[in-house]
């Protein structure tokens, strides 16, 4: 069984994300101020070492009465798909029609600190939509798959309709596969360099699945930063673009131009915790490569460039602005009228 949603096909949506790094009234309140200035979703992103993303969801869906949220993504390696199946289903019991499963394979870096090896990570990814989709239907499952085993299992609860999945992918057959299965293609990158490629594997995912262009959301998920200083919105966003770079795949920093060894210096120091030597190492090129930083006309032109090539949902992803609630006011006001159709 597949949901197929019912995507509005031409309008750009949008989303921001957070980090949960900070207590979770302050994450609530920027989720609250996202739904009152125009964003249609909010995404929480998950990882072991930050709070909890289903306990940061409970509360954001407590005080928040449109915005659909999710996961941004979750995995299966740290939590079993069941535990996950479960997790989506309450909290769409609270809000039906508003939740959204974000599914990934993790962190590489976050699992090896936990010996946690990620296995078959398409198989598991397969596996995991499909556990997601059957028990949030409200199915008894029984499944003899090549990762997990399920015996006639039927939650004791139910909710009026399945909960969609939007698969973080980035590798070519993740991206395949997404658009294959997924009701979404959550896409970590800025750059039309990045997109071109992508959508040559979502075209082959969506061809398997006798799917077209407009049946799955197509994701950006970008480094964001906007500010009416060009300075301070690029200053901002220095770190997660020195992040990115540090763990970029070697094809990826080639596609941008972007030397090796010059990644390697960035990871050298993040690791000693040098941060002058960090952001003295980041340089405008990377900036331009991994993240969307500028004012709001910058902004606002390469918003409209991902849109043109066929994206139709853009994620203001960390650090968002020098100041998070100022940048997203700023992004309500003077970015959202002139991409939103
Ligand atoms: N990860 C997190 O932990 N937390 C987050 O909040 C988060 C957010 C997020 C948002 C958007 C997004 O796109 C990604 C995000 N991620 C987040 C990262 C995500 O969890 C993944 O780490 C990320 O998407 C990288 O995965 P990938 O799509 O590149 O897939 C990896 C595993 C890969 O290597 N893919 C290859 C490919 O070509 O796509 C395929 C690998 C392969 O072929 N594996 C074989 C197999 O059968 O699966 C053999 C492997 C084996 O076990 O031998």
């Amino acid at each position: 069984m597949r949901l197929q949603p019912n995507w509005e096909e031409t309008k750009l949506k949008f989303a921001v994300e957070f980090v949960p790094q900070e207590a979770y009234w302050k994450t609530t309140y920027y989720a609250m101020l996202a739904e009152k200035s125009g964003y249609d979703y909010v995404w929480i992103t998950d990882h072991f070492n930050n709070r909890n993303v289903y306990t940061a969801l409970t509360n954001i869906l407590n005080y928040t009465d449109r915005v659909k949220i999710g996961p941004g993504v979750t995995n299966p390696y740290v939590l079993h798909p069941i535990g996950l199946a479960q997790s989506m289903m309450s909290l769409a019991e609270m809000a039906p029609g508003r939740v959204i499963c974000g599914l990934g394979t993790g962190d590489k870096t976050t699992l090896d600190m936990v010996s946690i090896p990620r296995n078959k990570p398409l198989r598991t990814v397969r596996e995991t939509t499909q556990i997601v989709r059957e028990i949030t239907a409200g199915n008894r499952l029984t499944m003899e798959g090549k990762i997990y085993q399920i015996s006639g299992v039927k939650l004791n609860f139910k909710i009026p309709d399945p909960v969609p999945v939007f698969i973080g992918a980035q590798g070519p057959k993740m991206l395949a596969l997404a658009a294959e299965i997924g009701d979404g293609v959550l896409i970590n990158a800025s750059s039309p360099k990045d997109f071109e490629p992508a959508f040559i594997h979502i075209k082959e995912g969506l061809a398997k699945a006798d799917k077209k262009m407009g049946d799955v959301e197509v994701v950006a998920a970008t480094a964001f930063s906007v500010d009416k200083d060009l300075e301070k919105a690029r200053q901002a966003a220095m770190p997660v673009a020195a992040f990115i770079v540090a763990g970029c795949p070697e094809p990826i920093l080639g596609r941008h131009g972007i030397p090796v060894e010059a990644a390697g210096e960035i990871s050298a120091a993040i690791a000693k915790g040098d941060w002058g030597a960090v952001f003295s190492k980041v340089t405008s090129e990377m900036l331009d490569a991994f993240a969307i930083c500028g004012t709001p006309e910058t902004c606002i032109e390469k918003i409209n460039n991902l849109k043109k090539m066929g994206v139709t949902l853009f994620i203001t992803g960390s650090p968002i602005g020098p100041k998070i609630h100022k940048s997203i006011e700023l992004f309500s006001k003077e970015v959202l009228p002139h991409v939103s159709d």
